[in-house]
């Protein structure tokens, strides 16, 4: 992995602050500035796809030997090889940085987020950080590609482990991974899959985690089985390969069928609520097809993982994954993650918050830091998103409704993204190279991106203000805020309620900003900081005015959720949904981003592809259809006691560092390994039970 000195990057802040005070602003749209050159890059070191893995049946199996001491010859469990499908997903040593490994050792996570319970399915969240990208296993897998080229890139087999197209294109056969098991030992097969289908994501009155709904995978879109190892999905359009990418993480991600349907209202008498809440975060061992195995939970404290006894990945000298027993989840904040990282109380962490880079630099800096630290592209971004709905998502009361409308006025948008100064707000982060006048659209980080097809309302506060009276605002009471007109909303002033993730320290220095910059426009943001949980909640269920959001995947590699990117389906768009009855109200700019993201599904020409997301970045941008705040870098913070780190890995691109930087394959040099393991030489007890067993 390349690593380069951090010492470069402090030594180049002053350099780049003296970049940005060139940049002057102009009244008229223009493209944005080229943003300042980030001296420290980690360069990604490509490989074929191909390269990475392969089912296939190896001579012999090996396990941790004090797993057959403790558990095989003493009849807990079954031979290694008897725990494995006939042909185990193999993971490539020529793939691997530092070669297959040894067993032994913990990867310590420290997260902001909680758990609700472990039922993905229905939409409960795991806490983040890691622990459900490592419980979820998917029918196919995505984030690895970062090292893969974009011409070459298709997603990688995971549950799935092949795929055929109907000559005409409009079915796929996939052929799932035969004989793999959940971690209680319970086959894994097509009920699984049809289970998640039919009872989590078609069925409207359960709304998974990260958001699968029928139009993720097409409007139209029929999936069935075939046999227990074969599914066949039924499109629309022909050959739309862009939904193996729904198929990974987080929308395509079957839990265990033998566990949750007996707790499903359709086949028992729970209700949905009781269903959801049915595994709250006590409920242990909860059968995964990931590497490890929840088994311990102590509120606000930690949460520990055991290796999964079946887990069905190996490497090539047969050699079950994981190599390492054990992972934690420290139940503290997003800020203290990258804290410890860098001190070495923790072990990884995606370093987010610019607040935290300087010091996360030195600190790195030093020639004993127990971390390395490696930035990666420019991908990490904020956008203010605006609700669109004027007919009845979250149930506006007539304030809401009123600032909704404005909302779908082109004069007030242009207002706001107007009124921001986008300098101040990268500065009120972190001063230096990092962070980029970024008008919202695509992140300036992906492949996808033309900077001559983006348009920005460069900071001017005259010609903001002159945009809302245009939108027919007026401070008719003279305080200093423009008002509703009369008859609205009782002619008050206008008054927006911001949703910020009260987790993150950067999303509250960005409202705050936002806050402070709409208050010189002349309009009162008022903030509605909540958990993480909650805020997402809101989100998804539509009780916001305005929300800051960081970028999620469909921004920062456009085609990973690419349903994100346009309100193409009732529930698959962050900022316009449908209420009750399943029609989003959408404006003529939305539709052409409805019609252009779907033409985008539909083609497999690279060149249509791109000039199509040309064509969405200026309708997008010259239509505020959601107003950047800021990009920047994130580091990926990893001890350095653990090989097989792909080099250039980026915190965020298909999916989180956590996936990319495949976590099963991590190892630790025995006279390198850390004492941390909690249950030392335990497994995963039965689903339910208290916890890990001798
Ligand atoms: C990374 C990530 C792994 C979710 C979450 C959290 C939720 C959102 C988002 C990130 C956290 C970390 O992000 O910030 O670095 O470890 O978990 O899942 O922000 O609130 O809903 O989309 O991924």
């Amino acid at each position: 992995m390349t690593h380069f000195r951090p010492t470069s990057i402090l030594a180049g802040l002053a350099l780049a602050t003296s970049v940005f005070a060139m940049n002057a602003h102009a009244s008229d749209p223009t493209t944005p500035p080229v943003p300042p050159v980030f001296p420290a890059e980690g360069k990604i070191k490509y490989v074929a796809r191909d390269s990475i893995e392969e089912f296939k049946a190896l001579p012999e199996y090996h396990e941790p030997d004090w797993v057959t001491e403790k558990f095989v010859k003493t009849g807990k469990l079954p031979p290694v090889k008897d725990r494995l499908p006939k042909e185990p997903l193999v993971f490539k040593t020529g793939n691997m940085p530092d070669g297959t490994g040894v067993y032994g050792d913990t990867l310590r996570h420290v997260i902001g987020g909680r758990p609700e319970g472990w039922n993905y399915g229905a939409g409960q969240s795991q806490g983040w950080g890691g622990i459900d990208i490592g419980l979820s296993e998917c029918l196919t897998r995505t984030a690895p590609l970062f090292q893969v080229e974009a011409k070459d890139t298709e997603p990688l087999p995971n549950l799935a482990k092949s795929w055929d197209w109907s000559p005409d294109g409009h079915k796929l056969t996939m052929h799932l991974i035969e004989g793999a098991k959940w971690s209680d030992g319970y086959p894994f097969n097509a009920d699984d899959v049809m289970f998640y289908w039919d009872d989590e994501v078609v069925d409207p009155n359960v709304s998974p985690l990260n958001g699968a709904t029928p139009e993720t995978f097409g409007v139209g879109t029929t999936l069935k089985k075939i046999d227990d190892y074969t599914v066949e999905w039924t499109f629309k359009d022909a050959f739309p390969k862009q939904y193996l990418y729904a198929m990974a993480y987080g929308t395509f991600c079957p839990g265990p069928a033998h566990i949750l349907k007996p707790q499903h209202p359709k086949y028992s008498k729970n209700t949905y609520e009781q269903f959801k809440n049915a595994f709250p975060p006590e409920y242990m061992n909860m059968p995964v097809m990931g590497a490890w195995v929840p088994v311990e939970y102590r509120p606000d404290d930690i949460i520990v993982m055991r290796r999964n006894p079946y887990y069905w990945k190996v490497d090539e000298k047969g050699n079950q994954l994981p190599y390492l027993n054990e992972l934690h989840y420290k139940l503290s904040t997003w800020a203290d993650r990258d804290v410890q990282a860098v001190a070495g109380s923790g072990d990884i962490s995606n370093l987010e918050q610019p607040e935290n880079f300087v010091a996360s630099l030195k600190k790195a800096a030093q020639p004993d830091a127990p971390a390395r630290l490696a930035f990666g592209p420019r991908l990490i971004g904020y956008n203010l998103r605006m609700n669109f709905s004027a007919n009845g998502w979250g149930n506006p009361d007539e304030r809401s409704q009123a600032i909704r409308e404005l909302n779908r006025n082109e004069d007030f948008r242009k207002a706001v993204t107007m009124a921001l100064d986008r300098k101040a707000i990268g500065d009120s982060l972190v001063k230096g190279p990092f962070t980029a006048i970024y008008p919202g659209g695509l992140s300036s980080g992906t492949s996808f991106y033309d900077r001559n097809s983006t348009v920005y309302y460069p900071f001017d506060l005259a010609g903001a203000k002159a945009e809302l009276a245009k939108a027919g605002l007026k401070d008719t009471d003279g305080d200093g805020f423009v008002n509703f007109p009369a008859g609205t909303a009782g002619g008050k002033d206008v008054e927006v309620v911001l949703l910020v993730n009260n987790d993150y320290t950067t999303d509250k220095t960005l409202a705050e900003g936002v806050v402070g910059q709409m208050e010189k426009l002349g309009i009162r943001v008022v903030i509605n900081a909540l958990s993480g949980n909650q805020r997402d909640d809101a989100n998804y269920s539509g009780r916001f005015d305005w929300m800051v959001q960081r970028n999620a995947t469909e921004l920062s590699s456009v085609v990973q959720n690419t349903e994100q990117l346009a309100p193409i389906g009732p529930r698959t768009s962050w900022d316009h949904r449908a209420p009750e009855n399943g029609q989003v109200d959408l404006m003529p700019f939305e539709k052409d981003l409805v019609d252009i993201v779907n033409k985008f599904t539909s083609t497999q020409d690279n060149d249509k592809r791109a000039e199509l997301m040309k064509q969405f970045q200026k309708v997008s941008t010259e239509n505020v259809y959601n107003v950047g705040l800021t990009e920047y870098p994130g580091a990926l913070i990893i001890n350095k006691r653990f090989s097989n780190i792909p080099q250039g890995t980026p915190i965020f691109m298909f999916n989180w560092a956590e996936d990319s930087i495949i976590r099963e394959r991590l190892w630790v040099a025995a006279d390198k390994q850390g004492k941390y393991e909690l249950f030392p030489q335990q497994l995963p007890g039965k689903p339910g039970a208290s916890g890990p067993i001798n």
